[in-house]
This record gives C-alpha cells, sequence and structure tokens, in this order.
C-alpha cells in the first residue's frame, strides 16, 4: 500500500511542454483544475500529498514521474532523455532527501525517464525508449540489485514510455495496448487489452486497491470493472496535450 505522494503543481511554462500529441497546447487555468482533482482523488485514496511548488523554468516538471524511481529500499533520481528537463531532478533530489535514507543516482552517458520503470513487485521493467538508454537502464538495474530487488529491459518502438503502453494493476493484472499485447515477458499476467482507439487509457494507475483511469474511455472502463477492478475516473485531458497522464503526475511511495 502507498502512504504519499509527490505532486508538482504545474506553472504557466507548461504550455509550452514538450509534445507529440498533436492535440494543441493546453488550457492552463483548466490544467491546475485538472490537477488540483487529481491530488483531492489521491488524498480519496488515502495518500499524504506533498505538493510541490510550481517552477516556471521547467515546463514539463508537473510530470515528476520521471525524475525519480521510488522504490521501498531507495530512490533513484533519474537523468532525463530530453535536455530540457535534465535540470529537474536538482529540486526533486532535495525533496527526497526528507523521506529517502537512500538516494542513488543515474549519470551520463546514461539516460531514464522513470516513465520508462514499471514496478511489479520487486522486480522493475525498464523500457528503452527515445528517452531511456541502455547504459541508463543497466546503472538503475545495478542500484536495484544492490538493494536486493531486480530488473530487466523491455523494447518499445511506438510509444514516448513504456507505462504510456503498460501498466501492472497489482494481483497479476496487467492493463496493455499495442505492442506490449505481443511481448514474450509479459504473456504471464493475465493481461487486459486496451483497444487501439483507447489507447490512452492504459497510462492508469493502481493506488491502494483502487484504479484511477482516465474519463472518456468507455470501453476500457467496462474492461476494467469486468475484472472486478475499483474504478475512479479522473480528467486529464490538458496533460495529455502533452503526453502526460494519471501516472506521470505523481511519484507514489
Ligand atoms: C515529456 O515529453 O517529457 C512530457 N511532455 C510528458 C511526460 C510524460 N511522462 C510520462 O509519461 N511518465
Amino acid at each position: 500500500m502507498f502512504k504519499k505522494a509527490i505532486v508538482k503543481t504545474p506553472g504557466e511554462s507548461l504550455v509550452n511542454g514538450l509534445s507529440r500529441a498533436g492535440l494543441g497546447h493546453p488550457n492552463y487555468e483548466q490544467a491546475l483544475v485538472q490537477h488540483g482533482n487529481y491530488i483531492d482523488v489521491l488524498k480519496h485514496c488515502g495518500l499524504e500529498v506533498i505538493i510541490l511548488e510550481k517552477d516556471e523554468n521547467f515546463p514539463d516538471s508537473t510530470f515528476v514521474e520521471d525524475v525519480a524511481l521510488l522504490t521501498p529500499e531507495c530512490a533513484i533520481v533519474t537523468n532525463p532523455g530530453a535536455a530540457s528537463r535534465r535540470g529537474e531532478v536538482a529540486s526533486m533530489q532535495k525533496t527526497l532527501e526528507k523521506h529517502f535514507i537512500h538516494i542513488e543516482k543515474v549519470f551520463e552517458p546514461g539516460r531514464v525517464d522513470a516513465g520508462d520503470i514499471m514496478m511489479v513487485g520487486a522486480h522493475y521493467y525498464i523500457g528503452l525508449s527515445e528517452r531511456t538508454n541502455q547504459k541508463g537502464a543497466l546503472q538503475v538495474i545495478k542500484h536495484l540489485e544492490s538493494y536486493g530487488m531486480t530488473g530487466s529491459t523491455v523494447e518499445l518502438k511506438h510509444v514516448l514510455h513504456l507505462k504510456t503502453g503498460v501498466a501492472y494493476l497489482e494481483h497479476n493484472n496487467l492493463v496493455a495496448s499495442g505492442e506490449f499485447l505481443s511481448k514474450p515477458e509479459f504473456e504471464k499476467f493475465n493481461i487486459l487489452e486496451i483497444d487501439a482507439v483507447e489507447s490512452y487509457a492504459a497510462n492508469c494507475i493502481w493506488v491502494n486497491d483502487r484504479i484511477l483511469l482516465p474519463v472518456g474511455y468507455p470501453k476500457a472502463y467496462e474492461t476494467l470493472s469486468q475484472a472486478g477492478l475499483d474504478i475512479i475516473e479522473v480528467d486529464v485531458s490538458e496533460f495529455r496535450k502533452l503526453d502526460g497522464g494519471l501516472s506521470c503526475l505523481s511519484l507514489r511511495f
């Protein structure tokens, strides 16, 4: 069970965040409302939410998930793949020092966005993407192993991050879309297939036996509720315009 979450208020510079979605710029006021609602939902799931102040210097810094991997044993501060995001790690490291005894780091030439890392118990799947390279993944695996955990890499081609297309919802349930439906490494899971037209819904999260799912994906809702999952729908449409979603907006631990 998670006890806490770290989130970061979006700055007005959010509208200039990185995007390949082609959905236009987010509306800042609406993004703030959606972010506030997201915080309320995390609280409703029993989490203490640590809200970091906005930082206009880093348009994408509200997507806190990418700058650190939090495990029960340690935090690993990443070295993000996008140059414009690398400076986000310094302030996050300061925050994490208040909550973690052990903090490890990823260094050049290793690059990692933790949106590429999916936790399944004590094993961590690390997507090799345009943001996360082999050298970065190997550094993460070495850190994990030094604390008795394990990691392995997964190739991905069509989406930004591993967790853009796949989500582990505990109890062996794996939500998957597109290229992840046929990965041999995921065959052992109970796959909950997300239809290609609703692929954005694959970025859902497990929070203390509730599932946060984006609003507006009826087929995905049906699939997850048929599987007996307890769903809360959350509107993150403005963050979708920047390729972000429910997992990216918090670090849960
Ligand atoms: C970026 O391109 O880095 C941001 N606009 C979106 C990051 C989304 N993060 C995630 O999927 N973990």
